[in-house]
């Protein structure tokens, strides 16, 4: 394996792109060396046009930047902005999911309805909207009203919050006064404080960027909750994943960006144009997901997953594919150069991200079905272009088993005991079988051996009988690796997580175990995690900071994964990241992000780039938490 992947299809696919002078990820890398050094540092400020400042590491030269803004002012304002753009990405999302919610409410959005029912009386209940004797659109207004206020309350606190957090929590975050009134604010109050000559105290502005991040996991919350009362809550669904998903014999479509209004659509589309695509000499529509919204419609249809962020542009290199269609968020701009070394049409669909090159479709609510429906006929008609002999599919593909929503694993487990649901999660925990819990979430970055991490660090942690729930690029990561089939249980669990998910899965008469690593959606669906966790908390009567549970973002890239990563801290969930973040400027800062956080919130971040020991400090901290609360570590058991 190389440097550059442990993905063999990808290995292959690089040879073949090297053949072709691809230009990949990995060549801009090399082009970018060496990178600069105040820039990993943080110690580098443009925000106003005295600058560029940098402060020099070694002490030699300037210690201040003109406004006289020292190091840790300078790391610390860059932190706040890394997370407000994450939180940015997820508010504005979360904003467009309730759009359609409140044009179903008022007549407009002709092409959504409501799919789970159920979650959307639970929701509006638990917001506190009377639902006895009110239709469904009545409902649905109301709904739509307070999720709104979200982006409105100018005073008090996000009710969103208050709703995902342990009483416990929620009072921690007000009395350090992080809790926003509304999320939009936040970005604003962000960029704010950190513009020329406002906030100067490096504490304080770490705050900042724990409110701005606070907001970003409300936003979550909101997404996950409306796309499931859109789309359906995920059921346990067969799947498979990695290029082999791709058919020579059929117009292959690619959904790629974050945004289940456009991929949903596209998968409903695809089916109703099979006929036209048999005329065009076709088997059929196949449509295959990269990153997120690969998740969305995965976890709902079971369209299979091509790629994570890292492999998207070998995806367009395989020649097979006849449309990629985007959206918004972790769209690699270079797409567009490999898709014109084929016949492949990059289709780009919302107002906020064009990409030269590519033809633009606008998408909206209320053009949903015409709109994807010309995507599909652009797919078509491109699929009888294609030139065979530029084709080369890698024949790798993993079997999968996905869809595992809160709703399904609680579903699960309610077939062993009915009355109790999480009785047994937490008994196997109290007994050791299970030694506690990790979240794989985040990226791929080219600084990494693309999944290397993700893969190496589950594998670990499984055998230590840790049970796996996964995201975002790290969900493909063990898809791809084979760790997200029932017979991964048999290979990779230690024996006591071994026989609870046997005995799980066959209580809910799934045929055989769970698999050892739960898939829960795209990176919104970070939430489902948290909704676990407060449950478990919950049930216990502590707070997350006493569980058992981490976060790994082994292979953290974008400011998204920085957000998410700073909430889990402030609710109490150590993180671990492979990438060393541009903090380490400041040694006030980095030791607020890796200890003293500890103490604040219970949660910090673990910077270890080796997987061997990410493994052993994750172990470590799950150890500690276990012996807090009077049960056995893992040498003890
Ligand atoms: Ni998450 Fe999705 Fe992947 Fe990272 Fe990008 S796709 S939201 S940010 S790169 S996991
Ligand atoms: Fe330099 Fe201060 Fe301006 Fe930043 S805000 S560029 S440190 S003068």
């Amino acid at each position: 394996m190389s440097e550059k992947t442990i993905d063999p299809a990808v290995e292959e696919m690089l040879a073949l792109a090297a053949e072709m002078k691809i230009e990949t990820f990995w060549d801009r890398y090399q082009a970018q060396l060496p990178q600069c050094e105040f820039g990993l540092r943080g110690i580098c400020c443009r925000n106003c046009l005295h600058g560029p400042c940098r402060i020099d590491p070694f002490k030699e030269g300037a210690q201040k930047g003109v406004c006289g803004a020292t190091a840790d002012t300078i790391v610390a304002r860059n932190f706040v902005r890394t997370c407000a753009g994450g939180a940015a990405a997820h508010i504005d999302h979360a904003r467009h999911v309730l759009e359609v919610i409140e044009k179903i409410a008022h007549g407009h959005a002709a092409g959504y309805n409501v799919t789970d029912k159920q979650k959307l009386e639970n929701l509006a209940q638990r917001l506190g909207i009377q639902t006895k004797g009110k239709s469904e659109i009545e409902v649905l207004k109301e709904l739509a009203k307070e999720v709104a206020k979200e982006f409105q309350r100018q005073e008090g606190y996000s009710k969103y919050l208050q709703l995902y957090t342990t009483k416990k929590r929620f009072e921690k975050l007000a009395g350090l006064n992080v809790l926003p009134p509304n999320l939009d604010l936040t970005i604003t109050e962000s960029l704010h404080r950190t513009t020329m000559g406002v906030d100067a105290d490096p504490v304080n502005l770490i705050l900042g960027a724990v409110k701005v991040a606070l907001a970003d996991g409300a936003a979550l919350h909101i997404s996950t909750d409306l796309q499931d009362i859109l789309f359906g809550t995920p059921k346990p669904l067969f799947s498979k994943a990695n290029l082999g998903v791709l058919r020579e014999d059929s117009v292959n479509i690619a959904v790629h960006g974050h945004v289940p209004l456009l991929s949903a659509k596209v998968a409903e589309q695809a089916e109703k144009l099979e006929k036209e695509a048999s005329s065009a000499g076709a088997r059929g529509i196949n449509v295959v997901g990269i990153c997120c919204t690969g998740h969305e419609v995965l976890e709902r249809y079971g369209v299979p997953l091509a790629q994570n962020f890292l492999g998207s542009e070998m995806a367009v290199a395989t020649g097979a594919l006849d449309a990629i269609i985007v959206d918004v968020q972790c769209i690699a701009p270079s797409l567009i150069t490999v898709a014109d070394c084929f016949h492949t049409k990059l289709i780009t669909t919302f107002p906020i991200a064009k990409i030269p090159g590519a033809e633009h479709i606008e998408f909206t609510t209320e053009n949903a079905d015409e709109a994807t429906n010309k995507m599909i006929k652009i797919a078509i008609e491109a699929f009888k272009k294609r030139d065979k002999t530029k084709v080369h599919i890698p024949k790798y593909e993993q079997k999968i088993l996905a869809g595992f929503s809160v709703e399904a694993i609680v579903g699960a487990l309610s077939k062993v005991d009915p009355s109790d649901p999480l009785k047994p999660l937490l008994d196997n925990i109290v007994k050791g079988n299970i030694l506690g819990a990790a979240l794989f979430a985040g990226c791929n970055n080219v600084k990494l051996p693309q999944d290397k991490l993700h893969v190496t660090m589950a594998k670990g942690l499984l055998e230590k009988n840790v049970l796996i729930l996964s995201t975002g690029c790290a969900g493909y990561a063990l898809a791809k690796a084979g760790l997200m089939s029932p017979e991964a249980t048999f290979k990779y669990a230690g024996e006591g997580l071994k026989a609870v998910l046997t005995a799980v899965g066959k209580a809910a008469g799934l045929n055989g175990p769970l698999p050892p690593v739960l898939n829960i959606g795209s990176c919104v669906d970070n939430s489902r995690a948290v909704v676990i966790v407060n449950a478990l908390a919950d049930k216990l009567g502590v707070d997350a900071e006493a569980l058992p549970v981490v976060a790994c973002a082994p292979e953290a890239l974008t400011e998204k994964a920085i957000a998410i990563g700073t909430w889990a801290v402030s609710l109490g969930i150590p993180v671990h990241i492979g990438i060393v973040p541009p903090i380490i400027g400041s040694n006030l800062v980095t030791e607020i992000a890796t200890s003293k956080a500890k103490d604040i919130f219970g949660g910090y971040f673990i910077v270890e780039p080796d997987p061997a020991k990410a493994v052993d400090k994750l172990i470590a901290v799950i150890d500690e938490r276990r012996s807090k609360l009077g049960l056995k570590t893992s040498k003890e058991i």
